[in-house]
């Protein structure tokens, strides 16, 4: 049989990149990046090649499993949902709604199967203790969106190919690829912006791969970025240089509150000098084009909240929020915002803690507490869905601990691992060659409006599901079993349409009025231009306008202020996370392609740091926190801020039951092992990952406790 060249696009990260795949007797032979693609324009990474490795991974579960004591067993689908139906309604019947709880990881947004159908499908089991993996990472993103622009998910992106001032705070898109922010081949588009004569400064405790093409680096203490947004505010105010839109209300009250947020305040608390912060602020302020953009480094801390709504402040009132070169709202050609709710904070309370919902979903670092508290609301079985919290969420192993207790859990997941291991039933969909995708979540996050459908590249087998399927055939499952209803019929039918249809019909009514047929007709995608001004009519604030002086913030701040000043121990080192580019948080360590080469694992540790402790490089070291402690290796860095220490997360494969064959020869340890799910942001909940107070020291002979549990019940 003759090669075949597919057009797709790879969905593993943020980029969306367009791919071409060869496809040779059914097997692919060769993943490039296709030029034609009008936003990517041919970059890939060096995972786009794992797209291969996912679709030939023989330990990919391609059937339903179910757990039989510490074995497998393979399930028929039918048999799989029914079984799974009976039991979530017979624990909700006799323990209530709540008793099922339900966890998202962040591979749902990449699946355009899961977009379309998994929301019908849990709405039926109508619990409120639903997680994900938001209030792990945007959260705060989403919660600044929804206090000032009226939308959780209108979250504007610097306009990155047009900007003469980039300053990054807590972001490494050259590990990442770029995060709430889709701009593929971000590393080219930054030596761009030098190249105009523009400048891009980066903020973080490591000096990064990204910092190493900055024209400007500066360390940080973790969890004090806030006081250097405040500064920043405060500066661009005192100089006069505030020049707000018409539609924004609120800049007084804005005033008054950073008035004491000196620069000097600001240095003493971060590390950054005064002189430096009065220079960013004045270059900020003076550029004709700036862009201020805060990612996980500055979200997934006690502060996010803060520095999210403080980022956005930032770019408001120096004029820079919607003009070209600024930050801006894409249009996509399917508008997501309008098929998702605006949002709401704190309609309910979780059980134990009483951490407030955002948007729906209640803090995961409640989700183990909620396992483990007996009462009344006790959650007795979990959904878990393309998720895997007990590596991702703070103290995993007390999840664990929560998981290995349940009565019943089923996992929407191709693999068992450390998290679906404790599954009783797990349904495995499609991996991405075999699906058809258009990307609802990331056009609308994109530096240019661009839409792309792909067709599958490879068919599925006939005993494979696609997500969009299990999420039918489960909801349809629930459906039988629930009285008739409108909101029955409602939801049976919502189930059956295809994601072609949905995609169809979104396009169709978006602001481009396209349909499926032309984006069929251009599989490399279509350019539909630079991104356009579109406030304040794009506004989803009532009166269509945006007040800065958002009081559940500005009453934040005394927190922040108390923060700063308290006394930690003085032996205390500042643990931080980080990612690397062949690596995707915890689930893609099964590619030997990825995984070999220099270990990616260890603590990275300023040299002055180890020679205090008498450490060195190399050497096995226990990392000990309020929460747990664990054992790795370390390794000696001039790129860490000393006091700062940073280990990577979606390590530490090596737990019993897991079936990943090359992850769990991968070395490593859990950070997640070590972060607290007692230390949330005040606002919104987000897990505290970054700046958490740790101790190191040498590895005693019996190491860190191992983990307390294997596969609890039978
Ligand atoms: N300490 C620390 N912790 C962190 C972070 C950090 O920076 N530091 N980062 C946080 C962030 S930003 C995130 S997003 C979370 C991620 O947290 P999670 O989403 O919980 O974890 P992942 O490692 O992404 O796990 C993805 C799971 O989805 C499965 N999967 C992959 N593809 C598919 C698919 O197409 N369908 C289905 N159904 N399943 C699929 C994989 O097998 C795996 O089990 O981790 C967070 N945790
Ligand atoms: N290769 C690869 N790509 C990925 C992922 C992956 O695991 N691997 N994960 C994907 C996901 S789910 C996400 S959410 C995105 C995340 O995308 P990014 O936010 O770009 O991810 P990180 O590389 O973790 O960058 C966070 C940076 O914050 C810094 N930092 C930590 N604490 C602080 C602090 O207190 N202040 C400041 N200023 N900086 C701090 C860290 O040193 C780090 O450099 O990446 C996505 N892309
Ligand atoms: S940057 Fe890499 S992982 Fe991300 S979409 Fe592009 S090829 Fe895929
Ligand atoms: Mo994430």
């Amino acid at each position: 049989m003759a090669a075949t060249v597919r057009r797709t696009s790879c969905n593993l990260c943020e980029a969306i990149c367009g791919v071409l795949v060869t496809v040779e007797d059914g097997r692919v032979t060769d993943i490039r990046g296709d030029e034609s693609d009008p936003l990517s324009r041919g970059h890939i990474c060096p995972k786009a090649v794992a797209l291969k490795d996912l679709q030939e991974d023989p330990d990919r579960l391609t059937t339903p499993v179910r757990r039989v004591g510490g074995d497998w067993e393979p399930l028929g689908w039918d048999e799989a949902y029914a079984l799974v139906a009976d039991r979530l309604l017979a624990i909700q019947r006799e323990h209530g709604r709540n008793a099922v709880g339900v966890y998202l990881g962040n591979p749902n947004v990449h699946s355009l199967g899961a977009m379309t159908h998994m929301p019908t499908t849990l709405r039926l089991l109508r619990t409120r203790n639903r997680f994900s993996a938001t209030s792990v990472d945007q959260l705060p993103h989403m919660l600044a969106s929804y206090l000032l622009y009226g939308h959780q998910l209108m979250v504007p992106v610097a306009d990155i190919d047009r900007t003469s001032y980039l300053l990054m705070l807590g972001a490494n898109p050259l590990a990442s690829n770029g995060s709430m922010m889709t701009a593929p081949g971000f590393g080219r588009r930054l030596r761009d912006v030098r190249r105009r004569g523009g400048r891009v400064v980066v903020i973080d405790p490591r000096r990064t791969e990204t910092a190493a093409v900055a024209d400007e680096h500066h360390f940080v203490r973790p969890g004090t970025d806030a006081a250097f947004l405040l500064a920043l505010i405060h500066q661009v105010i005192a100089d006069g240089r505030a020049r707000p839109s018409a539609y924004v209300d609120g800049l007084d009250a804005v005033t008054a509150a950073v008035a004491e947020w000196t620069p000097e305040r600001a240095a003493a608390a971060t590390g950054i000098s005064s002189e430096v912060i009065r220079r960013i602020a004045d270059e900020f302020g003076a550029a004709d084009r700036a862009a201020c953009y805060g990612r996980v480094g500055v979200s997934t801390q006690q502060f996010g909240a803060v520095c999210q709504w403080a980022v956005q402040v930032l770019n408001i009132i120096t004029g820079n929020l919607d003009r070209p070169g600024g930050t801006m709202i894409p249009r996509p050609a399917v508008d997501t915002l309008r098929g998702i709710g605006r949002g709401h904070v704190g309609v309910w309370k979780s059980r134990v803690r009483g951490l407030a919902e955002f948007g729906g979903e209640l803090p995961a670092s409640a989700m183990a507490e909620e396992m483990l508290t007996p009462g009344e609301g006790q959650i007795r079985a979990m959904v878990t869905i393309a998720g895997n919290p007990v590596l991702s969420t703070p103290n995993g192993r007390k999840l664990d601990e929560g998981l290995a207790g349940l009565e019943f859990m089923v996992a929407v997941d191709p693999y068992i691992n450390e998290t679906t291991r404790h599954a009783d039933v797990i349904l495995p969909p499609t991996p991405p060659l075999e699906r058809d995708h258009y990307d609802l979540a990331f056009h609308q996050l994109a530096i240019r409006n661009t839409a792309r459908w792909n067709s599958a590249v490879l068919p599925r087998s006939r005993s494979a599901r696609h997500d969009w399927e299990i999420f039918r055939d489960l909801g349809l499952e629930l459906l039988r079993r629930n009285p008739l209803s409108r909101q029955k019929l409602l939801a049976s039918a919502r189930l059956r349409l295809s994601p072609a249809r949905v995609v169809d019909l979104g396009l169709r009514i978006g602001p481009y009025k396209l349909s499926l047929r032309t984006l069929r007709k251009s599989p490399g995608g279509i350019d539909l231009g630079p991104l356009q001004p579109a406030l304040p009519g794009a506004l989803y604030t009532r009166n269509k306008r945006i007040d800065l002086a958002q009081a559940t913030i500005l009453d934040d701040l005394p927190r922040l202020a108390a923060h700063l000043v308290a006394v930690g121990n003085p032996d205390d080192l500042m643990l931080i996370g980080r990612r690397h580019l062949r690596s995707n948080n915890s689930w893609m360590h099964n590619s030997a392609r990825l995984v070999k080469g220099k270990p990616r694992h260890q603590l990275l540790m300023n040299p002055a740091d180890l020679a205090r402790r008498s450490l060195t490089d190399g050497e096995l070291v226990e990392v000990t926190s309020a929460a747990g402690s664990l054992s790795v290796e370390v390794a000696s860095s001039n790129d860490m801020m000393p006091g700062v220490v940073s280990l990577p997360h979606g390590f530490g494969h090596g737990l019993p039951g897991v079936r990943l064959t090359v992850a769990g020869q991968v070395a490593g340890a859990s950070v997640n092992d070590v972060t607290d799910d007692a230390v949330t942001d005040a606002l919104g909940g987000t897990a505290a990952l970054n700046g958490v107070p740790v101790q190191v020291a040498k590895a005693t002979a019996e190491g860190a406790p191992t983990r307390a549990s294997g596969v609890g019940r039978s």
